[in-house]
């Protein structure tokens, strides 16, 4: 599920060839922590409640669906065909207390891409995680920047069904400019995580493309 692309004024910070500034966020106890370390090691990693940030580089496949982790290069990596094609990525996971959310926006100050982890199964915050995510997207410097949402946990019995989860996080009025994509998920066996960083990286392609087509076309 997701909308189309425009393209809109902002240019991305970053050169094309370092690795793409993704920012994972989302309400506490969502999962991002275990979706970061799902990518990085392909494998469940227990975690703590994050207080700051944490933050990984990671080398990852594309195309693959829900093939193996990243690890940097790591031994799956190093197994793939030489002709698959790859992306480096620079995740940031920071912390979705409420008290640590105000500082969500200084870690999406130049992302390329921004991974919303919501709760399927938390229906009581659906409102609250529909409101962080409108409120971080429709910042001047986050407008037109593509958005993974991860639909996660739903190897829970109790989770809410994609196309509800859509309208109670109302992805449709996020605003023409902004890209996004509905990835259901589970992060604690990695299901659904590739998939949803392939739609990402070709959102982010898709934007740069029409981003220097704009350029061209106002010199
Ligand atoms: N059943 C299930 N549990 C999950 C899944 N993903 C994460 N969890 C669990 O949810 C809890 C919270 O996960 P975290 O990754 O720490 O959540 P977080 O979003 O990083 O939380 P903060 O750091 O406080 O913002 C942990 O007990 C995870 O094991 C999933 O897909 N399914
Ligand atoms: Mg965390």
């Amino acid at each position: 599920m997701g909308n189309g692309l425009s393209s809109d004024r902002l240019l991305p910070c970053l050169p094309s060839f370092q690795p793409l500034h993704i920012v994972i966020l989302g309400l506490d106890c969502a999962g991002k922590t275990t979706v970061l370390y799902r990518l990085r090691f392909n494998e469940f990693v227990n975690t703590v409640p994050t207080k700051g940030f944490n933050s990984e580089k990671i080398k990852l496949s594309l195309g693959g669906g829900g093939g193996g982790g990243g690890g940097g290069g790591g031994g799956g990596e190093r197994r793939r065909h030489w002709t698959t094609p790859s992306a480096s990525f620079h995740f940031w996971d920071v912390g979705g207390q409420e008290k640590l959310r105000p500082l969500w926006r200084s870690y999406t100050r130049c992302a390329d891409g921004l991974v919303f982890v919501v709760d399927s199964v938390d229906g009581e915050r659906m409102e609250e995680a529909k409101t962080e995510l409108h409120k971080i997207t429709r910042l001047a410097e986050n407008q037109g920047v593509p958005v993974l949402v991860v639909a996660n946990k739903q190897d829970l019995r109790d989770a809410l069904a994609l196309a509800e989860m859509e309208r109670l996080l109302a992805l449709r009025e996020l605003g023409a400019a902004t890209p996004w994509h509905l990835q259901p998920a589970c992060a604690i066996i990695g299901e659904g995580l590739r998939e949803g960083v392939d739609k990402l990286h070709a959102m982010i392609a898709k934007r740069r493309k029409a981003l220097r087509q704009q350029k061209k076309k106002t010199r």
